[in-house]
């Protein structure tokens, strides 16, 4: 990155199966995928863009959903310029579980951050979380509240440019630090004893 660009880190949470990889694929132009590959501690996409003629660089974190990772995920909530909370709106505990994510980022009394609420899933008829009341938590939050579908591509650019484009003007968010690649791959390694990948494995976690 260029000396004068400025650096923002932006957090995907969520629990297993909740959508974050493929949303992030998705708005990355990238096939569809139908299985759940669990994500294996954090990757990130990155992204450069020019705001009122200023640089910015972005990092999209994905992290892993699931108990076993949420540790470490944690640790990459240092420095974040933005959260977004993604849950299915067919999964009630989705829902329900999304709620800890966004406790746990208030803990860490980070109140001058951006944070985004985003129900996906909506292509799918089964849905078992209403607009309302998702609309509601996330105003009780302080957020808005988005509805996505990464699969018809439904309002998922929209929601990301948007939601960057908040991220990059906000002035404290000006000097937000990014985690080297190094440090991120080396927490990789340890967190899965070597093994960096897991390939078609069906899961609920992650
Ligand atoms: N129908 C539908 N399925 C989706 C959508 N987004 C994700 N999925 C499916 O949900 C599962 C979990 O998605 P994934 O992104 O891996 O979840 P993550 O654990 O939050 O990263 C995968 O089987 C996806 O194909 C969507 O917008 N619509
Ligand atoms: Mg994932």
């Amino acid at each position: 990155m260029e000396p004068s660009e400025t650096k923002h880190k932006i957090l995907l949470l969520g629990g297993g199966s909740a959508g974050k990889t493929i949303l992030l694929q998705s708005y990355y132009s990238e096939e569809f995928q139908t299985s759940h590959i669990p994500t294996i501690g954090i990757d990130f996409k990155s992204k450069k863009l020019t705001v009122d003629g200023n640089k910015a660089y972005i990092q999209l974190y994905d992290t892993a959903g699931c108990l076993r990772f949420r540790t470490v995920t944690q640790s990459f909530y240092n420095g974040a310029a933005g959260y977004i909370f993604v849950f299915d709106v067919t999964a009630r505990e989705s829902f329900e579980d999304i709620k800890n994510f966004i406790a746990s980022v208030e803990d860490k009394a980070q109140l001058n951050v951006c944070k985004i609420l985003v129900g996906s899933k909506i292509d799918l008829e089964n849905r078992l979380v209403t607009y309302d009341e998702a609309a509601i938590l996330a105003s009780d939050h302080g957020m808005n509240y988005n509805e996505v579908s990464a699969k018809d591509g439904t309002n998922v650019k929209e929601m990301f440019d948007r939601f960057i484009d908040e991220v990059v003007r906000r002035p404290q968010n000006r000097d937000s630090t990014i985690f080297s690649l190094d440090r991120q791959r080396h927490t990789e390694v340890k967190l899965d004893g070597g093994q960096k990948k897991v390939q078609n494995q069906e899961s609920k976690c992650c």
